[in-house]
């Protein structure tokens, strides 16, 4: 059992933000309502719930030079890079219930950080139906929560850049992709030229969803190191999962996203997870929350049958 005996630290970050669509604020409450404690408690794995962060409220204004609410995010993120930074340094395994997906600046470059004091390498899984890959000059609405990846590259406000603070351990070749089929026009060109691993949609549908992973954990496993894992909610088809600000139909659906996670388990790579974009406002009786926590489950270790010998990882 890979994580047996180890502690999960849940750090909510109760903010939309980053978002242009309000709810994902509440979904810190709605994944605790829905049982994600006793769900890793019970695969004999400890779970310390640190409650949630503060900051700043909603202030709903527009774009300014290109970003609405920068300073809100900045200061939600330097709070969540110090929780972090703070639980990864005492070994334990940290959750972060979001809020909006500009939260994930704030966790990844905590990371970040820790693995480049550490001296190990770094992979990011970024499970979504977008890219996240915008910049100023090519976001349609300035919302913050559709620019992390590159904020993350080195690209953007200095504010939010400079949360990284030793040598970089982060550029584009860091991210590894699945699920992406929603890129906004001129983010397509910055995509193709970066130097991320994409497994967007059409790449699942032709290929499965095992061999899309199998490929996708092999990068992470080459480089070894740290594997962080950010999962959108709007990763899921909008079928199972409704409650999220910004669905995009055609993601994967139910067994698709449980073989995800399950081989994610068996990499036994992940060190640390964030939970982003669940909007119970969007949600019918707290069902996706319901889902996500199934599915952190399945990442976490629960299986249909005990399988004490993955057929998909190597060791
Ligand atoms: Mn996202």
């Amino acid at each position: 059992m890979t994580y047996a005996g180890r502690t999960v630290a849940l750090i909510g970050a109760p903010t939309d933000v980053g978002a242009e669509r309000r709810g994902a604020s509440m979904g810190p409450e709605a994944l605790r309502v829905a049982g994600i404690a006793a769900m890793i408690q019970r695969l004999e794995i400890n779970v310390e719930d640190l409650g949630n962060l503060s900051g700043p409220g909603n202030p709903s204004n527009g774009p300014v030079d290109g970003y609405r609410h920068l300073s809100e995010v900045t200061t939600w993120c330097q709070e969540v890079y110090a929780a972090v930074g703070v639980m990864l340094n005492s070994g334990k395994l940290p959750l972060i219930m979001g809020g909006d997906h500009s939260i994930s600046i704030g966790s990844i470059s905590s990371v970040a950080d820790y693995c480049r004091r550490e001296d190990i390498p770094l992979s990011v899984l970024w499970l979504d139906a977008h890219a996240d890959f915008n910049t100023p000059k090519s976001t349609p609405t300035g919302n913050l929560h559709g620019m992390p990846v590159s904020v993350l590259c080195g690209i953007g406000p200095s504010d939010l850049t400079g949360l990284v603070q030793l040598d970089r351990a982060i550029n584009s070749s860091t991210f590894i992709q699945i699920g992406i089929r929603s890129v906004d026009h001129i983010e397509k060109n910055a995509v193709v030229e970066s130097e991320m691993s994409v497994f967007d949609m059409r790449t699942v549908d032709e290929r499965g969803m095992r061999s899309v992973m199998t490929d996708a954990l092999a990068i992470a496993a080459r480089r070894g190191g740290h594997l962080h894992v950010s999962l959108d909610v709007d990763f899921l088809d909008p079928e199972i999962a409704p409650g999220t600000g910004t669905p995009v139909p055609g993601g994967p659906n139910y067994r698709e996203a449980q073989l995800c996670m399950e081989m994610i388990y068996d990499s036994g790579l992940m060190g640390s997870l964030d939970i982003m974009e669940l909007n119970p406002a969007d949600d019918i009786r707290n069902k996706t929350a319901q889902l996500v926590v199934e599915l952190v489950g399945s990442l976490f270790g629960e299986q249909i049958l005990a399988r004490h010998k993955s057929p998909y990882s190597k060791n």
